[in-house]
């Protein structure tokens, strides 16, 4: 298949997931168009399948605000032209979904027919999409998608709940690329985080308030206590000043170390032995599945669609949103001995296996098989 796909270049889940995909289904053999307004990181090297469109704007002094959809439609309708696409899969409905509608209707309009697959990935639906200044554009774009996904059960359900869905939606979970995320040994790098044999205690994001990022160092603080240890921050956003502020007024700076964005996270998540992601809201929350993947046991909040992915008391556990005591009761119940821990490892593992790309992709081409087969 021609695929073209359409995402935020970004370090967010929704970014990753689609670039990921993009990358695996092009070593399937499929050739993949991705277009955005920056070159996603994981694109860098040439791949044999992989093409990128830049969409640019353009400057002039009306405009306050680029007018960045327009140049989004006219660069979709000219790759699907031009490259003959056979199928759009566009990643975070606002404000790909609308903007795929347009154009889509501009290529009718030249007697060429696209299908698009909207994948809902989170905050589209939950934080920003139900907002009133976007909610009547999301649920039109959902309802005319063509094949519509979600990352969850749960994701799923709240969009039926938010908006008048007249369109099936059909559940893909994230994934993970096990050539990558396997547990490396990084024994040399646990010595520099931890030379005393501390545990490692992680967590990545980007910092935003729905992360409750607070938690994690206030579960942390208190684990701490109990279990020599230190804490990783990885990632970076709007929260990270009040973080580090919140580091210093507890004196804990020695023990936490801010990490910023990074590129190979499975190696930092190689040498932890916790991981914590106690987010008000979550849809899937692929950070957790890339710790399981390195067999790093969850400590969760049980919002979203987290209870789908950690299993309470099996791969962590999962606890109400703010219940800091009770996740650092249980990171300390995991922590404590070695034969518990391995005991949630081996767990965290088995159960992240299940999510491998190699059993997630076929159902996104069966899926897009489906749209096509349908129009
Ligand atoms: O919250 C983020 O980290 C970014 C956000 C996005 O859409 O870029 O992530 C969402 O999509 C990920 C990939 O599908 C999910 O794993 C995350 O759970 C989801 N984040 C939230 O729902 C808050």
């Amino acid at each position: 298949m021609n695929i073209g796909i359409v995402c935020y270049p970004t370090f967010g889940g929704s970014g990753v997931v689609a670039t990921e995909l993009g990358i695996a289904l092009s070593k399937k053999g499929h050739q993949v168009h991705f277009m955005t307004y920056k070159r996603p990181a994981r694109l860098t090297p040439f791949m044999e399948n992989v093409f990128y469109h830049e969409v640019s704007t353009y400057e002039y002094p009306l405009f306050e605000y680029k007018p960045y959809e327009t140049a989004l439609a006219s660069k979709m309708v000219d790759v699907v032209l031009h490259e003959n696409l056979d199928i759009l899969h566009v990643h975070y409905a606002i404000p790909h979904a609308a903007v795929a509608y347009m154009a889509q209707q501009i290529l009718k309009s030249r007697g060429k027919f696209i299908p698009i697959v909207t994948t809902l990935h989170g905050t589209d639906i939950t934080l920003v999409g139900n907002d009133p200044a976007f909610s009547p554009v999301v649920e039109f774009s959902i309802n005319f998608s063509n094949g519509v996904t979600a990352v969850s059960n749960h994701l799923r359900e709240a969009t039926f709940d938010s908006f008048n869905i007249t369109n099936e939606i059909e559940v893909i979970y994230n994934f993970i690329d096990f050539e990558r995320f396997n547990k490396i040994d990084k024994n040399h790098f646990k010595m520099a985080i931890s030379p005393n044999g501390e545990k490692i205690i992680a967590h990545t994001s980007n910092f935003r308030k729905v992360k409750r990022v607070q938690d994690v160092i206030m579960a942390f603080a208190k684990i701490h206590k109990e279990i020599p240890s230190k804490l990783l921050l990885i990632g970076d956003g709007p929260e990270r000043n009040n973080l580090e502020q919140l580091c210093r007024t507890i004196g804990l700076c020695d023990h936490i170390r801010f990490l910023g964005k990074q590129n190979a996270v499975e190696e930092l998540l190689a040498v932890a032995d916790l991981f914590i992601i106690p987010s008000e809201n979550e849809s899937f929350g692929l950070a957790a599945l890339e710790a399981m993947a390195c067999g790093v046991p969850v400590i969760s909040s049980n919002a979203g669609g987290l209870p789908e992915l950690n299993l309470d008391g099996k791969t962590g556990y999962t606890l109400d949103v703010g219940d800091v005591d009770g996740m650092a009761e249980k990171g300390i119940y995991i922590l404590k001995d070695e034969a518990t821990h391995t005991q949630f490892s081996e767990a965290a593992y088995a159960h992240a296996k299940t999510f491998d790309i190699k059993n997630i992709l076929p159902k996104y081409e069966a899926y897009y098989e489906k749209v096509i087969e349908k129009m």
